[in-house]
């Protein structure tokens, strides 16, 4: 039995974001994939960054490591107080979140809406699927495109895409998921840059979840302040799912943007 495909979406809770399957490490040609490093290990291979990206890469950020098992993420503050203050304000004022259908889920052949809201900009023509939405980008603001550029000098990544998720207060929240979507480029890392109300942010091994967790590892949590850059590095996304929890005690609102490199849709 192959016992990646054992985690049925519909035994998941409404909040959890899409159908979800452990890599299968005994699958012997994934094995051979990952030591290829096209597939998800931490013993894969990264790709070197080039030298524009390493002469690109500000060092004056202090980072805090996280790393576990697969896990490979990095924080730290990208904006000082005042200057998070200001975009926060600015966000607020002209993002335009998405309306009717796209605020909607499919989980199990039935829609949801989502405990948040959400709206994504980008380059023209790159379009995102997830849980039976497919999302269609707007184009870039000046705002956006300024913490896209603070993330690219602070890492030497670019990024042509941004998801964005608005959490009123405490009550909105987001379910254990990957960012798996195949739209997405495999080995580059995601940028997560939060502002407004702190909350909680957990990593939880693909292993550990569920009635059928076949071990245990401790969850990884880290808050998330106003002005941060949390960098979800390969291979995190493979098998480290993630979540925003619901804190009830949080009354303010926050905003989240996950930077992200969208493959070009085929040619046909
Ligand atoms: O709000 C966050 O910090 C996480 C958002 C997230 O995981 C996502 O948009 O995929
Ligand atoms: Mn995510």
């Amino acid at each position: 039995m192959n016992s990646a495909k054992t985690n049925c979406c519909c035994q998941r809770q409404l909040h959890l974001r899409t159908p979800v399957y452990c890599v299968d490490l005994n699958d012997e040609s994934l094995r051979k994939k990952l030591k290829r490093g096209t597939g998800g290990s931490e013993e894969a291979e990264l790709p070197p960054l080039s030298s524009e990206q390493e002469s690109a890469r500000d060092v004056k950020y202090s980072w805090k490591r996280l790393r576990a098992e697969g896990l490979n993420c990095d924080y730290t503050r990208i904006f000082s107080k005042s200057e998070a203050d200001d975009i926060f304000l600015q966000l607020e004022k002209v993002l335009e979140y998405f309306s009717g259908e796209q605020t909607k889920v499919q989980v199990c052949g039935k829609w949801y809406d989502i405990p948040r809201r959400q709206v994504t900009y980008g380059d023209l023509g790159l379009t995102y699927t997830y849980s039976g939405v497919t999302l269609v980008p707007k184009p870039w603001l000046p705002v956006l495109e300024k913490i896209r550029d603070r993330v690219t000098q602070a890492t030497g990544h670019t990024f042509n895409f941004v998801l964005i998720n608005r959490y009123k207060d405490g009550s909105d929240h987001i379910g254990e998921h990957r960012d798996d979507e195949k739209e997405l480029e495999p080995l580059s890392p995601i940028a997560s840059v939060s502002f407004g109300a702190c909350r909680d942010f957990v990593f939880r091994h693909c292993d550990t979840r569920g009635r059928s967790a076949t071990r245990h590892l401790e969850p990884v949590k880290l808050l998330l302040v106003h002005g941060s850059l949390l960098m979800l590095n390969y291979p995190t996304n493979v098998y480290w799912y993630h979540s925003l929890p619901v804190r009830k005690k949080v009354l303010a609102p926050r905003v989240n943007l996950t930077f992200r490199n969208v493959l070009p849709p085929p040619k046909n």
